[in-house]
């Protein structure tokens, strides 16, 4: 059976939301952050050397396997027979390709420098209008999508392993606040939240962000 190890109020809740999709079972091994630093507890590092969560291990195929990006990857080449990602070599699946790797590649990149430079206080100052005009050019970026597009989901085919990637970026903006200036893509977190598939990984992994 496919392992899970699973940060609280983390990215891993992707992971348990494609597994609930794909309708596979798995077993879960929770963590908590140290109440202080946020952390993730030194015993993730026995699982991989980063230490970091989502991780899982499938010892029927690849053993373990990090990075949220290719756990979903591979999670629907393994076990997906065609759900949740368009057709290879269609211009629906490049939009897939380029919004799964967005996700961790680009859009997260000004999310954690505002975490990190608001610990420095007014030494950070000088940084964020940089920090803060790539955040409006990235949440701006996927709510003209949805506009442009007028799809409910990323793709043309409709709900992809894309969607569950890039669900962590908008719940980290809904939990910083100001999501709201981007209706279009408020409304397609909403929908994404509201998913049954979306619900079961909550009520197995619990909240995705600390609460407002
Ligand atoms: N790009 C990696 C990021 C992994 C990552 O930073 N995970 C966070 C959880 S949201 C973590 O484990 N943080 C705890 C720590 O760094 O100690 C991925 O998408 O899997």
């Amino acid at each position: 059976m496919i392992v899970v190890h699973h940060l609280e109020q983390s990215r891993s809740t992707r992971v348990l939301w494609l597994l609930e999709e794909l309708g596979l079972p798995y077993q879960l091994v929770q963590y908590a952050r140290d109440p202080t630093t946020r952390l993730a507890p030194p015993e993730l590092k026995a699982v991989h050397p980063l230490g970091k969560a989502p991780v899982i291990v499938d010892d029927a195929h690849a053993g373990v396997v990090a990075e949220s990006g290719a756990i979903i990857e591979y999670l629907i080449e393994t076990y997906g027979n065609g759900r949740l990602k368009p057709s290879l070599g269609t211009p629906d699946w490049s939009e897939y390709l380029h919004w799964l790797h967005f996700a961790e590649g680009s859009a997260m990149l000004p999310l954690l420098l505002k975490l990190y430079t608001r610990l420095l206080g007014e030494g950070g100052k000088p940084l964020d209008w940089r920090i803060e005009s790539e955040i409006e050019n990235h949440f701006s970026y996927i709510d003209q999508h949805f506009v442009r597009t007028q799809r409910p989901y990323l793709c043309a085919m409709g709900l992809s392993g894309a969607d569950i990637q890039l669900s962590f970026v908008l719940e980290a903006g809904s939990a910083r606040g100001g999501l709201e200036r981007y209706p279009a893509a408020s409304a397609y977190l909403a929908r994404l939240q509201a998913l049954p598939a979306y619900q079961r990984a909550l009520e197995r992994g619990g909240a995705v962000t600390p609460s407002r």
